[in-house]
């Protein structure tokens, strides 16, 4: 087996798949819960922004209740260079406030504080319509699959057309499968051991 080789390659998959990750943004895969909301057009907070979803209260503004959305991101996403999560708002206006907070997953265990549905929030900070991004800058660490959005405003409601975040997790890339298509040719019969001459 050629470790000398594995290493470099994987780097560069490594790298490839981190660049591809942070250029494009991903957007939320599953509406997991909600609260207090209202659909408009799709009524379809998941995916890119298509022009309706939810908007975050139980009545048009102002609202009896304000309301909650969480979404799932199947793959998970990271705290990375800069902000991190943003949501899609049509009619924008800044007096449009959420808060975001995140969470891991659903635990079995017990090592969170845990809320009555058996998460555990951190919450990242406030947002508007406007200002509609957040960095999460240290507050959270490793993978983050959920994101709670709660409306913060009394006499208007947030209308949540899509949830994004900028950092995927990196997945097995197509890069990182030459990677080890590469080493796994390098382990067989037609590649040259070059070691071989050098050290006789
Ligand atoms: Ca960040
Ligand atoms: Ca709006
Ligand atoms: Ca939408």
């Amino acid at each position: 087996m050629k470790k000398y080789l594995l290493m470099p390659l994987l780097l560069l998959a490594s790298a490839l798949g981190a660049t591809a990750a942070k250029a494009d943004p991903i957007y939320a895969d599953s509406l997991f819960d909600s609260e207090f909301v209202t659909a408009w057009g799709s009524g379809d907070v998941t995916g890119a922004p298509d022009g309706g979803g939810l908007f975050l209260g139980d009545f048009w503004d102002p609202p009896n209740n304000s309301g909650m959305i969480i979404v799932e991101f199947f793959g998970g996403f990271l705290d990375g260079d800069g902000d991190d999560i943003f949501v899609v708002d049509v009619f924008s206006l800044p007096n449009e406030t959420a808060n975001i907070s995140v969470s891991n997953h659903i635990p079995d265990g017990d090592f969170f504080s845990l809320d009555g549905n058996g998460y555990s929030w951190t919450l990242i900070g406030e947002i508007n319509a406007v200002d509609n991004s957040i960095d999460i800058d240290g507050l959270f660490s490793g993978p983050i699959f959920f994101v709670k959005i709660e409306s913060t405003a009394e006499l208007v409601s947030i209308d949540v057309d899509a949830v994004g975040a900028h950092h995927a997790v990196p997945q097995p890339s197509s890069a990182l499968l030459l990677a080890f298509g590469l080493v796994g040719l390098g382990c067989g019969a037609g590649w040259p051991d070059t070691r071989r001459h050098r050290r006789p």
